[in-house]
């Protein structure tokens, strides 16, 4: 199981934090308001720390926020031809603007409408009239705070790319493969379709490290990866189980098609030697591969793995640079 991550690791420090946001680096923001007099007022407040952009009519502004890149909304609630409760709705509703953070500009003696915003989900609410101190920090707040959440997704995403990916060939890693094959077997064996699984092996690799040097077996195994990328279709799974030795997953394949595969992409690595040193030599390269298919219903990951990786045994017992099923 893969464990928690720590704030740290994923490079957020309460720092950074706090200089997400420096001077010359203000938000975004689209203030959504009808009333001539409120909005110039509002804009000149915020002109000098952020780039406001203003929208009267509500209709525009939804597309508006959709399509522009806003760190924030300043809404009114107390639009003359609109529901600007109706707009926060809309925003929250939609895929692109869901997590835009939403800033209310409400009257002191509508508390009602206040209610309705927060329960919709605004971020945060002023009334009227605008205290400029009091507006600067909770723009500042939600701009802020967007930034942070949006870093920590990113980072998120970093990490599991991280953790599900072989650092050398950028293949999918060992641990990927263990946690996918059983889901891809299920799926073929429920709905009755058909899988593949090629297990492949460089060809006396250790005298390619031994001749050439580790790094030049690096070369060696990043450009295999490349020759296997180019030879699947992208729903296969092409994995680096460890060393020298990968894993190809072939969903509704049978034993014929991967048999062409196979053989196709071990004729691929032995037909054009493999440039190391920076395309300065050349090396020559072979594989050997078993190939095992779904045989029943009942069939599991293990199995269906050892059955592939029985063939490969026998492919290098009978001399290498062949396939065997
Ligand atoms: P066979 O034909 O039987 O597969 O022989 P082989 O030499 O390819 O197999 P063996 O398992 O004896 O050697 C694999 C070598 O791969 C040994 C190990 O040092 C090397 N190796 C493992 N991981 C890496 C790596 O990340 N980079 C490099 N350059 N070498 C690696
Ligand atoms: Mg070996
Ligand atoms: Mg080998
Ligand atoms: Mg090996």
């Amino acid at each position: 199981r893969m464990r928690a991550v720590t704030s740290r690791e994923i490079g957020i420090e309460s720092a950074e934090r706090e200089s997400i946001m420096e001077p010359g680096q203000g938000g975004r923001i689209l203030i959504v308001d009808d009333r001539r007099s409120s909005y110039e007022r509002l804009a000149s407040m915020l002109e000098k720390d952020h780039v406001v952009d203003i929208e009267p009519d509500p209709s525009a502004a939804l597309f508006r926020s959709a399509e522009g890149n806003y760190e924030l909304m300043i809404v009114s609630l107390s639009l003359e031809n609109f529901d600007g409760l109706r707009l926060c709705s809309q925003l929250r509703s939609l895929d692109r603007t869901r997590s835009l953070p939403i800033l209310a500009l409400c009257e002191p003696d509508d508390n009602a409408k206040l209610m309705r915003g927060l329960e919709i989900g605004i971020n945060d609410y002023l009334l009227r009239p605008i205290d400029r101190n009091e507006l600067h920090a909770r723009v500042r707040t939600q701009v802020r705070r967007k930034r942070y959440t949006e870093r920590l997704r990113d980072n998120v995403q970093m990490s599991i790319e991280a953790a599900i990916t072989d650092g050398l060939t950028g293949l999918h890693n060992r641990r990927y493969m263990e946690s996918h094959l059983g889901k891809l077997v299920e799926q073929a064996t429920s709905r009755g379709k058909e899988l593949a699984v090629l297990v492949l092996d460089i060809d006396y690799f250790k005298s390619i490290n031994d001749n050439y040097g580790h790094d030049c077996g690096d070369d060696v195994l990043r450009e295999f990866a490349i020759r296997v990328r180019k030879s699947i279709r992208g729903i296969d799974l092409a994995c680096r189980m460890g060393g020298e030795e990968f894993v190809v997953v072939m969903p509704e394949t049978d034993m014929a098609v991967a048999a062409t595969v196979a053989e196709r992409l071990r004729r691929r690595i032995a037909a054009e030697p493999f440039p190391i040193e920076q395309g300065n030599r050349m090396v020559d390269v072979t594989i050997s591969i078993g190939i095992a298919t779904l045989e029943s219903q009942h069939d599991n990951a293990t199995q269906i793995l050892k059955r592939a990786d029985q063939a490969l045994y026998r492919a290098k017992r009978d001399g290498r640079n062949r396939v065997v099923a």
